[in-house]
């Protein structure tokens, strides 16, 4: 098993974080970022398999996935011992709902803030009013997250590829920028999937990459 990821990608985190809690070593192929040159080289391999060129893609012999979400599913259906989705076809849907919004956050707003903040250090050139229109959307995010969490242990049920996918979002938004402020429900949750082992592993990672990026 051959997982093609980038170390900064929060969605390729996604499918990491998946695979160490199911206790699953997959040969890395990194696609290399930074600052300067963003994403690349991409080799043809890479591109063979990746019809996007979108990290992650997840190749075995004669089967490539793309996209974390379907990744995972897949990850969970194959590799059931260590289930990261509810059973229940209502609380799965639950799950998938807030993995989608954590994605579209990571996708439209993280990227946002990506582009204004990390790559803009300086603030040389920054757009600050769609900083602060970004810092506002996630500010709803986080409240409807609170809702949830000031009533739940989890997102869906037991842990799950939705914590997994809404703690990275919000690790990443967190450096830049976004606050989780007095929102106990959320941060008793945040320190929860925090402290799990393959979590620690990968924050560990995306530190130490961040800091030579
Ligand atoms: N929906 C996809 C999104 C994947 C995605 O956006 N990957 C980004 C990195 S986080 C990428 O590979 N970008 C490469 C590029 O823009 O050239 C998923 O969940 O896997």
């Amino acid at each position: 098993m051959k997982l093609w990821s980038g170390t900064l990608s929060p969605f390729s985190a996604k499918v990491r974080i998946a695979l160490a809690e199911k206790g699953l070593v997959p040969e890395i192929a990194e696609i290399p970022w930074s600052r300067a040159n963003l994403w690349g080289p991409k080799p043809a391999a890479f591109l063979a398999v990746s019809p996007r060129g979108e990290v992650p893609v997840l190749e075995m012999p004669g089967l490539a996935i793309v996209d974390s979400t379907i990744i995972n599913e897949y990850l969970d259906e194959a590799y059931s011992q260590v289930p990261l989705m509810p059973k229940d076809p209502a609380e799965r849907a639950v799950c998938r709902m807030w993995e989608d919004m954590a994605d579209f956050f990571m996708a439209e707003h993280l990227t946002t803030l990506i582009r204004e903040v990390f790559m803009k250090p300086d603030k040389v050139g920054r757009d600050e009013a769609a900083v602060a229109a970004t810092l506002g959307a996630f500010d709803g995010f986080l409240n409807a997250l609170e809702k949830r969490l000031s009533a739940n242990e989890y997102l869906s049920g037991d842990y799950s590829v939705a914590d997994i996918a809404a703690w990275l979002c919000l690790t990443f938004a967190q450096s830049l920028g976004v606050t989780i402020g007095e929102r106990q429900g959320l941060q008793a949750w945040y320190v929860r999937v925090s402290e799990r082992p393959a979590v620690q592993a990968e924050l560990a990672s995306v530190m130490a990459a961040a800091g030579a990026a």
